[in-house]
């Protein structure tokens, strides 16, 4: 598999399954420390190093107009450096996340149901209706995903929700700013009743000990056939290099904990898993 060009250079210290926990005493543990050089060239989501003179983050708080807060409580500041809720990682620094701690994003599960003459597919086995949602394949390791991506700086989460749709599964950042407007004001309805499926950590390949991704994850269903879902055409944009409609099973193979959060929907949902 594809991995991301930094983090392939890094190695992890192995870390067994049993000693991932920090109340696991582990005296060799020693993690490589890495920060990409990406990062420390500082693009605008970056932050500082820790130590910097002008760098004075509120951990677990709303810092400026930055979120440092993590969606499953209080985390740690060990010797400076906010430490991963979820255990030893194998890697120090940030890797090639930009901030320290928790860094935010927002996924959208956009779904309709497989149709066929009018009336929905069902499972051959299960006899449930089978659920599709629109999936992205992302640039950087090649595996398929949710068209998420981070929060910016003072953005509602759900600016962010329609915000990244659009630009992965859509290619927004192509359009004129006239056909960007088309295409959020057929959205809107959609975008508007979502209903939240998780919020909390996110297993990603990018985790380190001192900077983790989370996400709050949504689901926008189109009930209706012939709705705005029918009428866009998806073209994959930004960080993704091509999307689909995919049919939700439990053979499904998705980027980091993707595969749980759709489960969450189609279990709500009473469809095929
Ligand atoms: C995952 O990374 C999140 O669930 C979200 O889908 C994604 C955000 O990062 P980018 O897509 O911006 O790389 O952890
Ligand atoms: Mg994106
Ligand atoms: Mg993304």
């Amino acid at each position: 598999m594809k991995q991301n060009f930094y983090l392939s250079k890094v190695e992890r210290f192995v870390v067994p399954d049993e000693l991932v926990e920090w109340t696991e005493a582990y005296p060799e543990y020693a993690p490589m420390k890495f920060t990409s050089s990406q990062i420390l060239a500082r693009p605008v989501y970056a932050d500082l190093e820790i130590g910097s003179p002008n760098f004075k983050p509120q951990w677990n708080a709303l810092d400026g107009n930055i979120s440092r807060c993590s969606h499953e409580g209080e985390y740690a500041i060990v010797k400076g450096y906010p430490r991963n809720m979820h255990g030893r990682t194998g890697l120090c620094g940030r890797g090639v996340l930009g901030r320290w701690g928790p860094n935010h994003a927002a996924d959208p599960i956009v779904t309709r149901w497989k149709m066929a003459s009018g009336e929905p597919v069902l499972h051959e086995t299960t006899r449930l209706p089978i659920l599709q949602f629109v999936c992205i394949q992302r640039r950087d390791n090649g595996q398929w995903a949710i068209p998420g991506g981070m929060v910016d700086p003072g953005e509602r989460v759900s600016a962010t929700l329609m915000r990244e749709f659009m630009e992965e599964a859509l290619s927004s950042m192509e359009m004129s700013q006239e056909q960007k407007e088309v295409a959020e004001e057929q959205l809107k309805e959609l975008f508007q009743g979502g209903e939240e499926v998780y919020s909390g950590y996110v297993d990603d390949p990018r985790n380190t000990d001192n900077a983790w991704m989370e996400t709050v994850a949504y689901n926008f269903h189109e009930l209706n056939e012939n709705g705005v879902l029918h009428q866009l055409q998806l073209r994959a944009g930004d960080d993704a290099q091509a999307v689909k409609w995919q049919d939700i099973s439990g053979d499904l193979d998705l980027y980091a904990s993707h595969r749980d959060f759709i489960q969450k929907v189609a279990e709500k949902r009473h469809a095929h898993w």
